[in-house]
């Protein structure tokens, strides 16, 4: 293994359940991997004093703040990664690339094309790297998928069926979150999981989605206030203390590929009994690919040259070869979730390095961003609903 003295300082902006992913990442990536630097876990920043000090000395960072702006100004921090809700991604990353910062922020990149643009911009002019956190990218299965595609094995692509489905949202009494506000998290499912389906899809196939026709749907308006449901002791209390619902339960939504494939899209959160069902699959004239993250070792393959009784073969993705499997156990002791942020923090201090392009770059999260704004604006219009009784009525009206 290189040893290296020169480290990257980290301050890393968040204390939720991705400030924590985050830091498994920081410090275990160094210990499974050759790599350029060394990062350090300098300090971590977060909201409430008690909590962030408690956090920062369980996972291990030197130091600790509750302003993020000591990130920005201290000399002795090299890069920012920002896990923090996507109202805050814009203010953080736009000040951290000013002050020479490399910068990861976490997905999707902002709220708004405008502030999307406003930080790629910004990244295109900064002396740092930008990277955006669509972390599947570091899924080995769907890694392995990319090389087969780029080689040909699909052919002529022609589908992209992607669903992104989670559960945690089916309870009508679960309690409301900043991800349920629109102000603070941009929007709902769409944002939040579709983002991952269309980055995964657009960088899977090397294609743009051109253009969509979408619908979304709110099905629980308001929630409990989360300090009302826990109560005192942890106690169910008043579910009738409510807060408003601003973003969208569930979206679907039809698209067009630059490259003339036909997608179709679905992310939600409420259907019942798929926890984290990040699946996509995708048909080309020479074969297929398809993935579920819920099994996400695995990834199924066909080959229309071969003998069509064959059907689609299970890959074990934990072969030395595969992509970065051979870091990892010997071959079927599969990897989870947390690997996934090790290898985007693997990659991103390689980007550092100059070793390998930022993937995904802050103008490929803009892309993505381009998407969600296209599909909640075609919802908005409802563009794709022909009444099923006003056609049959009118057939002339279908054709013209
Ligand atoms: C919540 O829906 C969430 O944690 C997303 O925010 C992540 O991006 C996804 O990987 C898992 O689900």
């Amino acid at each position: 293994m290189t040893t290296t003295t020169s480290p990257l300082r980290i301050a890393l902006i968040g204390t939720g359940f991705m400030g924590r992913m985050h830091t498994q990442a920081w410090r275990t990536a160094p210990r499974f991997f050759d790599l350029p630097l060394a990062p350090e876990p300098a300090l971590l920043v977060g909201r409430r004093p008690d909590a962030t000090a408690e956090s920062a000395a369980r996972w291990g960072w030197n130091e600790h703040s509750v302003d993020w702006r000591e990130a920005i100004s201290r000399d002795d921090i090299d890069a920012v990664d920002i896990c923090t809700p996507g109202d805050t991604h814009a203010e953080i990353a736009l000040a951290a690339l000013a002050a020479g910062k490399h910068v990861l922020c976490e997905k999707p990149l902002a709220n708004t094309v405008a502030q999307a643009q406003e930080m790629t911009d910004a990244a295109s002019r900064a002396s740092g790297i930008a990277m955006c956190g669509f972390s599947y990218r570091r899924t080995p299965a769907l890694a392995l998928a990319r090389e087969l595609i780029a080689d040909g094995r699909v052919g002529e692509i022609r589908h992209v069926r992607a669903q992104y489905l989670q559960d945690w949202l089916s309870d009508p009494d679960s309690p409301h979150t900043w991800r349920l506000d629109r102000d603070r998290a941009g929007s709902g499912a769409l944002g939040d999981i579709g983002a991952h389906s269309i980055d995964t899809a657009q960088w899977l196939t090397g294609q743009d989605i051109a253009a969509v026709s979408a619908t979304v749907r709110t099905f629980v308006t308001s929630r409990p206030r989360r300090s009302a449901v826990e109560g005192l002791g942890g106690v169910a209390a008043d579910t009738s203390d409510r807060l408003p619902v601003s973003v969208d339960d569930a979206a679907a939504f039809t698209a067009r590929f630059a490259g003339g494939a036909l997608g179709v899209f679905e992310a939600t959160r409420m259907a019942t009994g798929r926890r984290n069902a990040n699946r996509i699959e995708i048909n080309g004239d020479r074969g297929s690919i398809a993935f579920d993250f819920e099994r996400m070792n695995e990834l199924e393959v066909y080959d229309a040259a071969a003998d069509a009784a064959q059907g689609f073969r299970r890959v074990q993705v934990t072969e030395a070869r595969h992509p970065y499997a051979g870091a990892w156990w010997p071959a079927g002791h599969g990897l989870g979730y947390e690997h996934l942020f090790t290898h985007q923090a693997v990659d991103f201090v390689r980007a550092v390095a100059g070793e390998i392009p930022p993937s995904p770059s802050f103008a490929d999260a803009l892309q993505v961003q381009r998407v969600l704004a296209a599909v909640e604006q075609s919802a908005a219009h409802d563009s794709i609903f022909t009444p099923v009784a006003a056609a049959a009525a009118d057939p002339e009206g279908i054709s013209s």
